[in-house]
Order: structure tokens, then C-alpha cells, then sequence
């Protein structure tokens, strides 16, 4: 049945359509997909027709991918899903238990283990949440009938694409069954959430065994996510961001808070705009200014150049920001408590 109409019947009659078989292999963009896989790839017609018909449509996804955390939420509810003391304690347990992995990626990648640590904490709770969806479900879904049905960007549905392309490909080099691959209702996968791009070029294999785990192996998961970070340009010992106060009086652009993009001013700029950070960094160090929601007023950053490659993982403030906030709470916890300082 035409997914838009399901939807609408789904809803009108209360039925309960939270999954159902949409045979994507019959989809209108399934057949140009197919074709792709077919002489790019070398895959076999039937065995994508088979795959593309087994895909179900998971509501539940087109619901998820509408209302992210990281829009729905104002900082200071965020910060209290990430930012707590549970999390930071599995993260104290999580490096102590990695201490010899992690000091390795340290050594051998430049990325601060702190920074790898939290990662893992925020994207799966260390491995406790590494998502249940079937990737393929997840992929099809929001290749095929999500962005169609909502009439959202092209380009979001031609990344969906792209990434179910690549899940194919993941799936044969690692001699694994697609069907069987498990991940988040975005199709991120293992304690590190990689998309199956992502997977393909970053994830690595840092036990020795030849083999890319990071959906079961936290040792394959920290060099994956270290060597993610290295090639997305982290600077080593450079600082990530710090807090600022506005000068009194200076009214700030509005429209230059909050951007991802690579720093191009400095912190003198910034200086000049009415932003006084708190931290005496360089001045000739690349910033861009972040303005968060706290429970009672604004919050000011600046975010460096490291904040911006933690952005390259998930290009929103809020998420860049827990990352670096539950690091910092891991760590001081390690220096306390075990006189890791
Ligand atoms: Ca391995």
C-alpha cells in the first residue's frame, strides 16, 4: 500500500501500524537503488529485490527523526539527560577498564581519551543503548518514505540513500547477513553510533583480531572513534571551548551565535564584539560564539576549533557542548577518586 495513505488510514482508524511490511522493492526510486547496486556494485537483482521487500516501515522512526532531542529541548533539559552522575560514573568505570586502550589511542591518534570516553557515554551509555532497530528497516525508511512523505530537503533523503547503499556494502565485506544488523531509528551503529558510511571509512580494527567490531568490542569502538576524530581534524592538547560574559552594554549579532562551522575569527574578534571569555586563552585562537538556555537566562560560550570537530560527529551546540561538559565531569571524577589527574 502507498505509504502516505497507510498513514493517513493508520491514523484514522487507531490501527496499530507502529511496523509493517511496505515492500520497498516495489518503491518508484527502489528500481533506480537497485539498478546502482547492480553495476556499481555487482550485487545480484533478486538478492536487493529480496532485501528491499523484507524492509518494514517503522513509524516509530518518522516520529523519532521529527522531534530530535537536540531541537525539541531547551540546553538545560538536554544537558540533564547526558550530563549526569550516573554517566559520568560508567564513563570513570568505562576508562579505567580501557585505561591501557585508551592510553594507546591517545598516543597513536592525538585525541584526548576524556573526549573519546564521553562519546561513547553520550551516543550508547557505554554500549547499554546501542540501538534496536533492523538498520535496513531504518535506512529504507527514511530513504524511501520519509522525506518523500514530508516533502523535506532532497539532500536529507539522498543521504538516507547513500548510507542504506552503504550498509549493503558494510554488511558483505564483514561476511554479515544485512538483515540482521542492528542500530539507532537513524540507522547509527554500535557503541560508537557510526552510520554505515562512517563505518566503512573510520571504523577500525584495534584488537588485532582483523576485524572492525564496534557494534560488540569497546576496544575496536575507542580506536574507531579516536581515529574519526583525528581524520576530522582534532588538535591535540588544544583547548575546546569556554565560557564568556557579554560586555555591558554591547548589544551581539544575533545571527553568529550557534554556528557549527569552522571558526574563521579569533578570540580578539570576539573580544572586540563584547565577548569576554572567562579562561585566558590565546587571542589568536580560531572561536565562534555560543549562546545556550539555562533554567533561569542565557548562557555564553566560545566554542574553539575542537568544539567545531566534536560537531563533525553531530553538528548541533547542545550535543557538542554534553560531550565536552560529561568529559570534564569524567575526568575530574577519575582525578578525585583514583588520582588519574
Ligand atoms: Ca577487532
Amino acid at each position: 500500500m502507498n505509504c502516505f495513505l497507510r498513514t493517513i488510514i493508520c491514523s484514522i482508524f487507531a490501527l496499530n501500524c507502529a511496523t509493517s511490511s511496505a515492500d520497498y522493492s516495489n518503491h518508484p526510486d527502489a528500481e533506480k537503488f537497485i539498478d546502482t547496486m547492480i553495476k556499481e556494485h555487482q550485487f545480484e537483482r533478486q538478492q536487493m529485490i529480496d532485501w528491499l521487500a523484507s524492509a518494514k516501515h517503522q513509524k516509530s522512526i518518522v516520529t523519532a527523526m521529527s522531534r530530535p532531542a537536540e531541537k525539541s529541548k531547551a540546553w538545560h533539559e538536554y544537558r540533564k539527560i547526558f550530563v549526569t552522575d550516573i554517566r559520568t560514573s560508567r564513563g570513570q568505570k568505562f576508562w579505567l577498564e580501557n585505561k591501557e586502550t585508551l592510553d594507546r589511542a591517545e598516543k597513536e591518534f592525538g585525541v584526548d581519551p576524556a573526549i573519546i570516553v564521553s562519546i561513547i557515554g553520550v551516543e550508547t551509555n557505554y554500549g547499554r543503548n546501542v540501538g534496536s532497530y533492523n538498520v535496513v528497516d531504518a535506512l529504507s525508511t527514511l530513504a524511501f518514505d520519509y522525506y518523500t512523505q514530508t516533502e523535506k530537503r532532497e539532500s536529507r533523503r539522498k543521504f538516507f540513500t547513500t548510507q542504506l547503499e552503504h550498509l549493503f556494502l558494510l554488511a558483505r565485506e564483514q561476511g554479515k547477513d544485512p538483515l540482521t544488523l542492528k542500530g539507532s531509528y537513524a540507522g547509527a551503529m554500535g557503541w560508537g553510533q557510526f552510520m554505515p558510511n562512517s563505518y566503512r571509512n573510520y571504523a577500525v580494527d584495534y584488537d588485532g583480531d582483523q576485524f572492525a567490531d564496534i557494534w560488540s568490542n569497546p576496544t575496536d569502538a575507542i580506536g574507531s572513534v579516536a581515529n574519526y576524530f583525528t581524520k576530522h581534524g582534532w588538535k591535540e592538547g588544544q583547548p575546546v571551548a569556554t565560557k564568556a560574559h557579554i560586555e555591558e552594554g554591547k548589544a551581539i549579532d544575533a545571527k553568529e551565535l550557534n554556528r557549527m562551522k569552522r571558526p574563521t575569527k579569533t578570540i580578539a574578534d570576539l573580544v572586540s564584539q563584547g565577548y569576554i571569555p572567562i579562561e585566558p586563552f590565546p587571542t589568536d585562537l580560531p572561536a565562534f560564539p555560543i549562546r545556550l538556555e539555562a533554567k533561569y537566562g542565557q548562557e555564553y560560550w566560545l566554542g574553539l576549533h575542537n568544539f567545531y570537530v566534536i560537531g563533525r560527529y553531530n553538528p548541533r551546540t547542545k550535543y557538542a557542548m554534553a560531550v565536552l561538559q560529561l568529559s570534564q565531569n569524567i575526568r575530574s571524577n577519575l582525578c578525585k577518586s583514583d588520582n588519574l589527574c
